[in-house]
């Protein structure tokens, strides 16, 4: 049983606070209503909710054969970095049979493992040596399309009458033209692909070759769900659920509302029985094991993120949402960046409103960077030579003192950034390379694509891990599947291991802070100084004691104002600078301190 029943938790919240005005009869009403407060709070502790996830992009971890490609068995070779890190899950990027159409996204055997990254021996191997050294693994599900040569859309597109038919969404032409809808990644964002042999349109909000699985049908949920037991059996803890809001369709496929014109991807997020479908998959899978559930929330607002994490509701644990890193890009361009940067006021409104969303209930994530996003460093903070390393710190001091479970990207350890590409003959992501063809054929400016890809481009986080400073930063001994950032000389695992102010140092010893100081986990969330366009200041308090966080997102000194906060006996716990500086209200470039107040 998962859950205890909420009736048990309040009647034992009740003994204990019976027990304690009886040990103590001089403690106020006001006393027993704050220990009540949290007594609830730590009441309902979980792993997932104290864990520090670190994400893999498997790919570009490290390569044990020579192909260019990472593996399983690199990642098995590197087991002891990871636990090194202090954290507590690991999220793998799909490691499934795939065409690689969209490196992983489009599966063609759940079951299997793709050929590049090993075999399923491999597999068993990695999961116990992750769990012989305390890490958790969630895999991805990636469940809302699967691979077009995955036998059943072989089956489904064969014939009309063939018994997988239904596995997919078939629109016949007889019906004429569907109504529009769009597809990321097609180069005319066209989601209807004809398919001759049975004369019909097929879905596929992704590729061409990641047509949508049609989870009306009750055997393609049956077949998601025991697949999903599948792996549990196996031992893994959780898995992060691609693009999982976009799961239900209305099947009449009527236009787009007027509401969601342009906002295709809310749309999508708003199918008729999404909630209906979680709370099955909940009841014939979740609920059995002790394992966490991420969504990946696109297209879900701010007012309906609740549904999908409010543990009575019985769906997911968490979810992610798009606004954070969605800042900054200019209206109506897809993420064409806005030379003017991001508003840091606009940044703190985003993550505090995020913030309040979960203060009573549910749970929230934070991240910076992931496998979609550029790197961290080069979005969020500055990578120039001089302040690169200070402001991936200072980031990564945000993500690690937030009220929510960090994702933590790989690389962004090390402080690893944006490659930029000059040509678009480097890239290999499908995102990348279908906007070049689509603004080409419209004669459209490509300078300008590839400026903003040097910013915005996915493939800017996926360059392979910069272990050493030897040939091909000690990833690969063959060519790499994609190009490493030529500064892997000085930015590397092997120039940080021993120096005890590097960023991965940094990382780690906030990652040990997180997980010894509960008031970063649990501890509300104050924002101070609100319009302060430079400085990001918030306080956690957990059990009357207070944390108070200070982030400098500007290359300039800058002070900040933090009201009647009592800095009398204020303990500074963790900086990013060396030397302590004599006015704890300046900050200097990109500074970040950690205070305790009381
Ligand atoms: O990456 C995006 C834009 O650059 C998003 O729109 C992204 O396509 C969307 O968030 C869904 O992402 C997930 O599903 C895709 C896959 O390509 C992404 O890597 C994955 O995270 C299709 O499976
Ligand atoms: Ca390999």
């Amino acid at each position: 049983m998962r859950l205890i029943p909420t009736a048990m938790i309040i009647k034992r919240i009740f003994q204990i606070l019976l027990s304690l005005s009886l040990i103590f009869p001089f403690l106020s009403c006001e006393n027993l209503q704050s220990n009540k407060e949290k007594k609830t709070v730590m009441a309902d502790r979980k792993w997932w909710k104290e864990a520090v996830v670190y994400q893999i992009y498997p790919r570009s971890f490290k390569d044990s054969n020579g192909d260019g490609i990472g593996d399983l068995k690199g990642i098995i070779s590197k087991l002891d970095y990871i636990k090194s890190l202090g954290i507590d899950v690991v999220w793998l990027n799909p490691i499934f049979t795939s065409p690689n159409d969209d490196n992983g996204y489009d599966i063609s055997d759940y079951r299997g493992i793709m050929k590049e990254f090993g075999t399923m021996d491999d597999f068993d191997l990695m999961l116990k040596g992750m769990h012989e050294r305390g890490i958790k693994l969630v895999l991805d599900l990636v469940a809302n399309h699967s691979s077009d040569e995955h036998e059943w859309f072989k089956q489904s597109r064969s014939s009309r009458s063939n018994p997988y038919r239904n596995y997919y969404y078939w629109w016949p032409e007889e019906k004429g033209k569907p109504a529009q809808r769009y597809s990321f990644f097609d180069v005319n964002s066209d989601a209807w692909k004809y398919d001759a042999t049975t004369k019909s349109y097929y879905l596929h909000y992704f590729s061409v070759k990641q047509p949508d699985l049609n989870w009306e049908n009750k055997a393609v949920r049956d077949e998601i769900f025991k697949m999903m037991c599948f792996w549990f059996d196996k031992g893994i803890d959780g898995f992060r659920m691609d693009v999982i809001p976009f799961i239900s369709k209305d099947t009449t496929f009527p236009e787009l509302p007027a509401k969601y014109n342009g906002n295709f991807g809310e749309y999508y997020a708003n199918g008729p029985h999404t909630h209906e479908f979680l709370r099955e998959m909940d009841s014939e899978v979740l609920s059995k094991y002790d394992v966490m559930s991420v969504a990946e929330g696109a297209g879900v607002t701010i007012n309906e993120a609740m549904d999908f994490v409010d543990p009575d509701r019985k769906e997911l644990n968490m979810l992610y949402h798009f606004d954070g890193v969605s800042l900054g890009y200019l209206p109506g361009e897809y993420k064409a960046p806005d030379p003017k940067g991001y508003s840091l006021v606009d940044f703190k409104t985003i993550y505090s409103r995020w913030d309040s969303v979960f203060a009573q209930k549910g749970w929230g994530t934070i991240y910076l960077g992931n496998h979609d996003q550029p790197r961290m460093v080069t979005r969020w903070g500055n990578d120039s030579p001089e302040y690169r390393e200070l402001s991936s710190k200072m980031l990564t001091t945000f993500l690690l003192t937030m009220h929510a479970t960090p994702y933590y990207y790989f690389g962004d350890e090390l402080a690893m950034s944006n490659i930029k590409f000059d040509n678009i003959d480097d890239y290999r992501d499908i995102e990348t390379l279908n906007m070049y063809k689509q603004v080409k054929s419209k004669n459209g400016d490509l300078k300008k694509l590839l400026e903003n890809q040097k910013i915005s481009g996915r493939d800017n986080g996926r360059t392979p891990f910069q272990w050493d400073s030897t040939a091909n930063a000690g990833f690969t001994t063959g060519n790499p599947w994609l190009k490493i950032n030529p500064n892997f000389k000085t930015v590397n695992v092997a120039a940080q291991e021993n120096d005890p102010n590097s960023v991965l140092n940094y990382f780690r010893k906030l990652v040990k802070l997180r997980k010894i100081e509960l008031t970063l986990v649990y501890g509300k969330y104050t924002l101070l100084d609100k319009n302060n366009p430079d400085i990001y200041a918030y306080t956690r308090e957990l059990e009357g004691k207070k944390i108070l966080i200070l982030l400098n997102f500007k290359a300039k000194n800058t002070s900040v104002a933090i009201g009647d906060i009592d800095l009398s006996k204020a303990k500074l716990i963790l900086s990013n600078y060396n030397e302590e500086s004599s006015t704890p209200m300046n900050l200097r470039p990109y500074e970040a301190k950690i205070f305790e107040l009381e």
